[in-house]
């Protein structure tokens, strides 16, 4: 009697830890569908606030010339005829149709991340991702008196060196250069270092930079683990407060990611750059 009473005891707390196992994992669960949820209903809320804000610019007519810029823009990319395609955008800033913030943000960026590669091409799909990448950092290039004019108007006032990288390994480097210019434009004193920075050269460089930001770009998840470790150092070596914010399509998926990494901030437009400089940045 002792003995079975015993057994059905042990068979209750089998059934109380199997139980409470379950609601762990299912609330484990339960926050990673959360976070998930999250992370798709903040994209779509950027994506809706990108478009308000340029029917918001240019008004409703505006917004729809915008359109059609962009899907001008498409055709002659898609051809990869670069002259036509960067005088096409040459033009375009000239006659102040498009300002730098929205070229990049608007036309150039989604079209790099929505390259798509027709199924007959399939053997020449990187040669194409190069070709294209080529015409797009041209016009990033020639955009630059667009940048310092777009600095002028905006009278930011000195806000403070910005360095801005990869890490190590990671070759994509536009969108830190396109970041590059943003930072510039917001009032800073921006250094774009670009693509696979050797990290204990930048360590060294650090001390006499001084930078208040700095702003590393990971398009290849496989970084982050590189990007984790170079945090962590340049923390422990900087003994002022330096803040550390990240950006690229390694962190796209989960907004927590950049915690992870050890970094202050996640940002994606120029808005959330504009954003982090004016609360951090105080001269
Ligand atoms: C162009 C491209 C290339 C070019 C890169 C040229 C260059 N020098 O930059 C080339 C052809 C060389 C290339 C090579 C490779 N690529 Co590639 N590439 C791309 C592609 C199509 C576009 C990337 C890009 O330039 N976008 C345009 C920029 C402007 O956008 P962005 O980076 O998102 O930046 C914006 C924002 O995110 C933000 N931002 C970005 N960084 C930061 C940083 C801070 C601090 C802030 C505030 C904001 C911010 O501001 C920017 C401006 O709006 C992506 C597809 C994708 N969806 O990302 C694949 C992609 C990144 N590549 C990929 C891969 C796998 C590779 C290769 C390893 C294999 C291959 N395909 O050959 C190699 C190796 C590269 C390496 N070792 O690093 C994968 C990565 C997957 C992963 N594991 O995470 C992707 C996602 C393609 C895919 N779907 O598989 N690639």
């Amino acid at each position: 009697m002792h003995f079975k009473q015993e057994k059905v005891q042990h068979k209750d707390q089998i059934l109380t830890s199997f139980t409470s196992a379950l609601s762990v994992n299912r609330r484990f669960e339960f926050q990673k569908e959360k976070e998930k949820y999250a992370s798709l209903v903040q994209n779509a809320k950027s994506n809706l606030l990108r478009e308000h804000k340029s029917i918001g610019r240019y008004g409703w007519k505006g917004a729809n010339k915008m359109e059609k810029l962009k899907e001008k823009f498409n055709l002659l990319f898609e051809s990869e005829n670069k002259e036509e395609t960067v005088q096409f955008i040459l033009d375009k800033l000239k006659n102040k149709e498009i300002d730098v913030i929205d070229l990049y943000m608007n036309i150039l960026t989604p079209a790099l991340n929505h390259m798509k590669c027709n199924l007959e091409d399939k053997y020449i799909c990187i040669w194409k991702e190069h070709v294209k990448t080529a015409i797009v950092r041209t016009i990033v290039e020639c955009c630059f008196p667009y940048v310092i004019e777009k600095k002028n108007e905006m009278n930011c006032g000195n806000r403070g060196t910005v360095v801005v990288l990869c890490p190590p390994e990671e070759y994509h480097d536009l969108g830190a250069r396109m970041v590059s210019d943003f930072f510039t434009m917001c009032g800073c004193n921006s250094i774009f270092i670009g693509s696979n920075t050797p990290y204990e050269d930048f360590y060294n460089a650090i001390h006499i930079i001084r930078p208040s930001i700095v702003a590393i770009s990971v398009s290849n998840y496989y970084n982050l683990v590189v990007t984790k470790k170079m945090i962590e150092d340049l923390k422990k070596i900087i003994e002022y407060p330096l803040k550390i914010v990240v950006g690229g399509n390694a962190f796209h998926d989960d907004l927590t990611k950049f915690k992870k990494v050890g970094a202050d901030y996640y940002a994606i437009s120029y808005q959330d750059i504009v954003n982090i400089v004016s609360s951090e940045v105080t001269i």
